[in-house]
């Protein structure tokens, strides 16, 4: 990082992979970061990049994500591209000194997350967050203030449901493990604040608007370290609306979020209902905004907000095992290396 630049004006960013999602954090570096703009996006597909850069002003395209990341105007990345893609384009963030702010998943095996990890560590500075956006959002963040102050006692139990109207058509079994249930591995690490150590997936009968071949619904089972359980409804064909909800059942007491209890609704159909969030980048918006900001804030400080390296690596490692227990019918043990002491986690 060109440190005069960060200390004298904006952190310049550039963002790698300008899909759905890469996008989105273009407009919200642009238009919703204090502290920070994007200068340069990266894309596979370049008419996009371009299409993406002429709507921001001070937005070049440098087409080889490699190229992006080492350019003398870039002082940080975001990585929204391919998850295959993340393992290099990380370490050459690492290489060049970069901070990056990484979408899940860090990287696509355990193996390769660890060599991640290990990477960071060698150079010992803490320069990677991982893009669980969750872990921002004001009701799971709440609800982990609840947990901490002790009020409903010692949390025993999770309930997660994980609801998605649709899927893109080659969505498949182990991508619902990979894609979604990584979010439940993330909010059952944040809130519980100890690792999973097995995993069990249950497969019941298929919903007839899920595509041939994907087992949808699922139910997983987390269980931890002290031996506390986490159950995930996982459902992506519901074709109702976005829905996330989770209750933690403690020992004197329980709490839920999700229940999108904003604004209640008269519409003309004499219905009166309160609006589910559509997609997940309309019920994340606020999460993925906070991120954002206290990311940048964190790296003009010369430091991460958020999610490690090492819980991108841990919640890669429990998705190895969901996939195995998917695979397998059977429950599957998670193996974790020994964690470094460096490794800090995320708040
Ligand atoms: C998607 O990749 C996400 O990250 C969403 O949060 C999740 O709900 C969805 O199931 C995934 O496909």
């Amino acid at each position: 990082m060109t440190e005069n630049s960060v200390a004298t004006g904006d952190l310049r960013v550039a963002v790698i992979g300008v899909g759905v999602m890469g996008t989105d954090h273009v407009n919200r570096l642009h238009r919703r970061t204090s502290g920070a703009r994007p200068v340069v996006v990266s894309d596979a597909f370049v008419e996009k990049a371009s299409e993406v850069a002429a709507s921001v002003p001070g937005v070049r395209v440098i087409e080889d994500p490699f190229a992006a990341i080492a350019d003398p105007e870039v002082d940080a990345v975001v990585i929204a591209s391919p998850g295959m893609k993340h393992h290099e384009q990380v370490l050459a963030c690492l290489e060049h000194g970069k901070p990056v702010l990484c979408e899940k998943p860090l990287t696509t095996d355990a193996e390769s997350s660890l060599e991640v990890v290990r990477a960071e560590e060698k150079l010992g500075r803490q320069l990677i967050q991982v893009g669980f956006m969750r872990r921002f959002d004001p009701e799971y963040a709440a609800l982990k203030s609840l947990i901490d102050s002790g009020d409903i006692g010692r949390a025993l139990l999770v309930h997660c449901a994980h609801r998605n109207p649709s899927v893109p058509p080659y969505f498949t079994s182990e991508m619902m493990i990979n894609d979604s249930v990584v979010h439940e591995v993330d909010v059952t690490r944040f809130l519980l604040g100890e690792e999973i150590t097995a995993v069990t997936v249950l497969t019941p009968t298929s919903s007839s608007e899920a595509p041939e071949g994907l087992a949808d619904p699922m139910l997983v089972l987390f269980e931890t370290e002290s031996g506390r359980l986490v159950d995930v409804e996982l459902h992506v064909t519901t074709t109702v609306a976005y829905e996330v909800r989770t209750e933690v059942v403690g020992e004197r007491g329980s709490a839920m979020i999700g229940l999108d209890t904003g604004l209640v609704r008269s519409g003309g159909d004499a219905r009166r209902g309160r609006q589910i969030t559509p997609g997940f980048r309309e019920r994340f918006g606020t999460a993925y905004d906070i991120e954002f900001q206290r990311w940048v804030d964190a790296v003009r400080r010369g430091t991460i907000d958020g999610p490690s390296a090492w819980d991108g690596y841990a919640a890669t490692a429990v998705c190895e095992a969901g996939v195995r227990a998917l695979q397998t019918g059977r429950r599957a043990e998670v193996s974790l290396a020994e964690r470094p002491v460096t490794a800090l986690s995320g708040r």
